[in-house]
């Protein structure tokens, strides 16, 4: 069993304004999918085919095209879904009290969310994650993630793309500005439930 391209969970037009149909649809329907692609070409006829993407991310360091195409395959997985039609806003219950106390306030967790996202000098992550039930911000190169041991020890519950692939038909170089408008779409619901599920 190959892995397969996931459905988006909205339309593409769905996230306007703030990321473009445009962008959407060649991100999941070429980017997304060729990580795929490549990935199943990778570990075709491998021990490695038939394995959950976790168990194949853990093992991979040394093998660049799975680490790249395996790490582009779950990334975008999850970020897909960190964002929705209705999200923004602000968290609320046990994942609001986790950000106050790891970062002293909402808006501190997002200006440390955005300097690291900000900061990824060239193709990257932001990753806000679990490391022994408390929240810790991250980022990694490329297609990295923590579920490789990369950026952090912990669980990833809420993932940016900063490749210029993300936003640069629309924002051109002003990641930024892209980053901003990511918090107008992030589903919080779903982190919280990641969060949840995290710590238990
Ligand atoms: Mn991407």
């Amino acid at each position: 069993m190959s892995f397969e391209l996931p459905t988006l969970p909205y339309a593409y037009d769905a996230l306007e304004p703030h990321i473009d149909a445009r962008t959407m649809e060649i991100h999941h329907t070429k980017h997304h999918q060729a990580y795929i692609t490549n990935l199943n070409n990778a570990i075709a006829g491998t021990d490695m085919e038939g394995k959950s993407i976790e168990d194949i991310l853990k093992g991979c360091k040394d093998i660049p095209a799975v680490r790249n195409n395996g790490g582009g395959f779950w990334n975008h997985n999850l970020f897909w879904e960190c964002m929705s039609p209705n999200g923004g806003g602000l968290p609320t219950g046990e994942l609001a009290n986790a950000m106050n106390e790891a970062f002293g306030s909402f808006e501190n967790f997002q200006a440390e969310f955005a300097k690291a996202a900000t900061t990824r000098f060239g193709s990257g992550w932001a990753w806000l994650c679990v490391t022994n039930g408390k929240l810790e911000i991250c980022s990694t190169a490329n297609q990295d993630n923590p579920v490789m041991g990369e950026g952090c020890q912990g669980t990833a519950i809420l993932a940016l793309d900063v490749w210029e692939h993300a936003y640069y038909l629309h924002y051109q170089n002003r990641r930024p500005d892209y980053i901003q408008s990511f918090f107008h779409v992030v589903n919080w619901d779903f982190v919280a439930r990641k969060f949840a599920d995290a710590r238990r």
